[in-house]
């Protein structure tokens, strides 16, 4: 098994965040049960990669975002990854993880880090206030994947976190080295 990557879940209260990493992990979450206010959990998984590879995740989740409440800094500093998460039938929630995401690449310490963007609650469809062209839209800009999941429906949680450990896992490419004609004065062909 590989080395532990660290990821945190983030988003406003009660937009499904312990909901979808029991139901990915664990498939026990019932929709619409009592919601149970997180603090912080942690949750080790296990999750193969599109290499084949079982690579173990420890994903903190996190306290639900409200009113007057800025998400605790020190989570930048670590994490290896995000996994954002709003709700399809608030507009809010979708602000809030925007925000998040402004934050993110303000401080995270990391060089690399692999943020995916959740919509879950995508069962509420006729409760829908977050258009999923213009959230499509913004993760383009913005260079993030996004995927309307829902709880709901377990195989929709299946592709996010397959990529989001096949990218933090991701061995280095050698072509993302410049091949620098100074440093290889030793020799070569590419000297000359
Ligand atoms: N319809 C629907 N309800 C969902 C879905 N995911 C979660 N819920 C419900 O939303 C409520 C809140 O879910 P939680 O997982 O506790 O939300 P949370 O984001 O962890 O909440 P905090 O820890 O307080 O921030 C629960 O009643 C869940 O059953 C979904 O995909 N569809
Ligand atoms: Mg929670």
């Amino acid at each position: 098994m590989g080395k532990s990557c660290k990821v945190v879940v983030c988003g406003l209260a009660a937009v499904g965040k312990t909901a979808v990493l029991e139901q990915l992990l664990y498939a026990n979450h019932v929709v619409g049960s009592e919601p149970m206010e997180t603090l912080e959990d942690i949750y080790i998984g296990s999750i193969e990669t599109d290499r084949g590879v079982r690579e173990q995740v420890r994903f903190y989740d996190t306290r639900g975002l409200r009113d007057g409440l800025e998400f605790p800094r020190h989570y930048y500093s670590f994490a290896d990854g995000f996994v954002l998460v709003y709700s399809i039938d608030n507009k809010e929630s979708f602000k809030r993880m925007e925000a998040l995401k402004k934050d993110i690449d303000r401080y995270r310490d990391k060089k690399e880090v692999t943020i995916v963007v959740l919509g879950n609650k995508g069962d509420l469809q006729d409760q829908k206030r977050v258009d999923s062209e213009f959230a499509q839209h913004w993760a383009k800009t913005e260079k993030v994947r996004l995927w309307e999941v829902s709880v709901a429906d377990r195989r929709t949680l299946i592709e996010p976190f397959v990529y989001l450990a096949s990218k933090m896992t991701q061995p280095q490419s050698k072509s993302t080295f410049p091949l620098s004609r100074n440093k290889n004065k030793g020799g070569g062909s590419l000297d000359s």
